[in-house]
């Protein structure tokens, strides 16, 4: 048996093995030494959660381009036809499909399929974007602020501060020197940019939206402009206050500012959406910034910076990470990454892209926010990619898995409550659609409750959207032992989920569970049962059934969810000893396809460990080896976690510098080559930040996991990763870690219990069984024997 316990129960002890602690890094910092000319590759984020603006730090003009998350056209104002893409009684062309199936007539099935079982979307309905009445989420719009002086500058200088989370711009023109300073404030629900010269200086302000201009008004000092989308009418506001010690004059829609050593601007967004089936309005938008500014009324500039950067470094701060001697940071961001490609070591840019992750969900998933969607909340564009929304196939989930492990639990309730809107609608999808109970939603989602189908099968047909989320109401229960949230809202949701797969699955001719018909993710055809669909309705039931254990309750849906789920078709190995994609034994070797969905059970799932099912792991891995070292940027962070669930970090570490390669902008802007662009923004390409998030989750799966139940320190150490330490992480259970190593072994490592269970802490192949208190700390040396009570 490879379980060994040394049982040690133990007292208090502190003492912290991460030298970070003493000596946080001094620079966590993307910079530049010109301007962005290139918004999705070169400009730089900063978010409050609500809106995320991007700022190109130009010269003679700024540009500073927003988007506020609950933006979007399409949905109910869009159209009278507007459904949620519900197709009244589908279901009723279930039993064909499915019978067509079992004679094999596949390509039958499909057209059927594709042509009943798909959502409803009224396309001609809608002037804007190529999504129809779906919609798309939209930019709001830009600020453009002229500066007037020459545009011959020296010590140009662009950067985003991490630790501070603060953009800046600085230079000198002559003798005179110029700083701008940037930040997004959650607390105050502002962005406040600053513009400060060494002698006056004169301004001219304007702001240009795409969207209908309703009102457009500039008095004592605050400039407002409501406006609205023009196809579903969505109103909303965004108003800006000024402050300066120039002069101020709005001339032709212009604010013009002369004579100023400083220019202040605070600005809010907000708009009539609310998360609220079926109609997804009534917000008070003009109430809500009046309020945020009044509140803001005798805040200074300093007050504001102050309140964010405390609001913020509680969140960031939380985690330290040094991967080693870190020699790059003289350099500019762009040109670390070419080095980086060309061989130069660099773990201080490792380092920056795992914080950048933690950056990015801190400034665009707070409470009371919309969630993170496909970019984000960085999107300049009426007709983004994808639509920007939600999309439940694996990019809404890849987006929150460093959520926890990266002790952000916080962040990840935004997640929670898009969820819980979700319900209704996917009650009416999971009954019209598939004649069951539960609620389901499939590939695509926008805040306007289309839960449906997409409006083609082999990309939209994804039932397993709503069960795979329910995995993260499971694991934020798991990191932070929230029972109040487990009871409340975890179980709820997850008990329903499972409904819909304990009446969609079907027994097939053998006893087997299945279902079908059913699509593996974007990689076809049609099939009697897709392995990602089993996978992720086994983790469901078997969380429930965790769930029901640790709240007592529900003991016949407990019994019924063990009995459901043993009864699932298992995960099986196909003729060349791979992990079959689906129960057909079809899959091509030769395949490079972008989604690993097969593999779910290894990751983000559980089912399969190299301990407990080393067989189907060792399939897995084949089947990886097979899908190769390429791919879209979240299918290389995906492969990054594989690899580190295999335990082998130097094949991780592999694609984890994959990941990090250079991308470049093809003809006319369009994305050519998945990797990182200067700004360090995953590109799929587009631009998406789910490769940015899974990365990051990537790097701690690699230093830390703990979903099998045991707390694995440095299960996946790359080589290259020869002396560092990372101070932080959580581990499921309700424990924070620090580790620190040294020549690719464990120095010592502390763990510091949250709510006093005991656990199990693993170092190759040395365990040690803990009994902490509540609160307590434990440090263990590299032989995991307590060193300090
Ligand atoms: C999935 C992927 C695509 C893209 C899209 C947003 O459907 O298959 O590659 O990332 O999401």
């Amino acid at each position: 048996m490879w379980r060994s316990f040394v049982a040690v129960f133990l007292l208090i002890g502190f003492s912290s093995c991460n030298k970070s602690e003493e000596s946080p890094k001094e620079q966590i910092k993307l910079w530049y030494n010109s301007p962005a000319t290139d918004w999705e590759s070169e400009a730089l984020p900063i978010g409050n959660g609500f809106i995320g603006a991007m700022f190109f730090g130009g010269v003679a003009e700024e540009q500073i381009q927003f988007s506020e998350g609950t933006l979007w056209s399409g949905g109910p104002g869009s159209s009278e036809a507007y459904n949620f893409g519900v197709k009244k009684d589908a279901w009723k062309h279930l039993a064909e499909v499915r019978k067509l199936l079992d004679e094999g007539k596949f390509k039958k099935a499909h057209n059927i399929a594709n042509k009943e079982l798909t959502g409803f979307n009224p396309k001609e309905e809608n002037s804007l974007g190529m999504f129809g009445t779906y919609g798309g989420q939209q930019t709001m719009g830009d600020l453009f602020v002229k500066v007037g002086h020459e545009s011959e500058v020296q010590n140009y200088k662009r950067e985003l501060d991490l630790q501070n989370a603060e953009g800046r711009v600085s230079y000198t023109v002559d003798d005179t020197s110029y700083e701008r300073t940037y930040f997004a404030n959650y607390p105050s629900k502002v962005l406040v940019y600053q513009f400060k010269s060494s002698e006056t200086t004169s301004y001219v302000v304007s702001f240009k939206s795409p969207h209908v201009q309703k009102v457009a008004s500039f008095e004592n000092g605050v400039f407002k402009f409501e406006g609205a989308v023009s196809d579903n009418n969505m109103a909303f506001e965004t108003r800006m206050k000024f402050n300066t010690d120039g002069e101020l004059t709005f001339e032709n829609g212009e604010l013009v500012v002369s004579d100023a050593t400083y220019l202040e601007i605070f600005h809010t967004a907000a708009t009539e959406y609310l998360n609220e089936y079926p109609t997804y309005k009534g917000n008070n938008y003009v109430a809500q910034n009046k309020k945020v500014f009044d509140a803001i009324e005798e805040k200074s500039f300093a007050a504001l910076q102050k309140e964010h950067n405390t609001d913020y470094n509680s969140l960031f701060q939380r985690v330290q990470i040094d991967l080693g001697e870190n020699t790059q940071d003289s350099i500019p961001t762009n040109e670390r990454i070419a080095n980086y490609a060309s061989g130069t070591e660099d773990f201080g840019l490792e380092e920056l892209y795992f914080q950048f992750g933690r950056y990015m969900m801190i400034s665009a998933s707070r409470p009371g926010s919309m969630p993170l969607n496909l970019q984000g909340k960085w999107n300049n564009s009426t007709n983004p990619p994808w639509a920007n929304d939600y999309h439940m196939n694996i990019n809404q989930q890849m987006l929150y898995w460093p959520a926890e492990v990266t002790n952000l639990h916080e962040c990840h309730e935004p997640l929670f409550d898009y969820m819980e809107g979700l319900v209704e609608p996917g009650r009416q999808t999971a009954k019209e659609f598939f004649n069951t109970r539960g609620w389901v939603v499939n590939t695509m989602n926008n805040p306007f409750g289309y839960t449906a189908p997409g409006w083609k099968f082999p990309w939209g047909f994804f039932p397993g959207g709503a069960a795979w989320l329910s995995q993260h109401l499971w694991e934020h229960y798991e990191f932070t032992q929230d029972e109040i949230f487990l009871i409340e809202t975890a179980y709820p949701l997850m008990k329903e989920a499972a409904l819909f797969w304990i009446d969609y699955l079907i027994e097939d001719e053998n006893g087997y569970l299945v279902s079908s018909p059913s699509y593996s993710p974007e990689h076809g055809g049609i099939s009697k049962g897709a392995s990602m669909d089993h996978q992720i309705a086994w983790d469901l039931l078997n969380n429930c059934i965790a769930a029901a254990e640790v709240l007592g309750v529900d003991a016949d849906f407990k019994a019924l969810a063990i009995q459901k789920r043993d009864q699932i078709f298992p995960p099986a190995i196909g003729k060349w000893g791979q992990l079959q994609e689906w129960k057909e034994d079809v899959d091509n070797p030769k395949n490079t396809h972008r989604h690993v969905s097969h593999l779910y059970a290894v990751h983000p799932g559980k089912q399969i460990t190299l301990e407990t099912t080393p067989e189907l792991a060792k399939a897995a891995s084949v089947s990886l080896n097979a899908r190769g070292d390429e791919g879209t940027g979240w299918s290389l962070a995906w492969k990054v976690n594989f690899w580190a669930r295999f335990k082998d970090g130097n094949r991780a570490y592999k694609l984890y510098q994959r990941l990090l390669q250079p991308a470049s902008k093809g003809i006319n802007g369009a994305g050519k080559g998945s990797g990182t662009y200067p700004n360090l923004f995953c590109a799929h390409p587009p631009f998406q930040l789910d490769g940015n998030m899974g990365g990051t989750a990537g790097m701690a799966e690699m230093l830390v996991q703990s979903h099998s139940g045991i707390i694995e320190l440095l299960p996946a150490l790359p080589d290259a990763w020869k002396n560092g330490s990372i101070k932080g992480l959580k581990a499921r259970g309700g424990y924070e870690l620090a580790l620190e190593w040294k020549k690719g072994l464990l120095v010592g490592a502390t763990v510091i219990s949250e709510t006093g269970k005991p656990c199990i802490v693993k170092y190759e192949d040395k365990e040690i069984a803990l009994q902490p208190e509540k609160g307590e700390q434990i440090s263990l040396d590299s032989e995991l024997n307590v060193s300090k009570k």
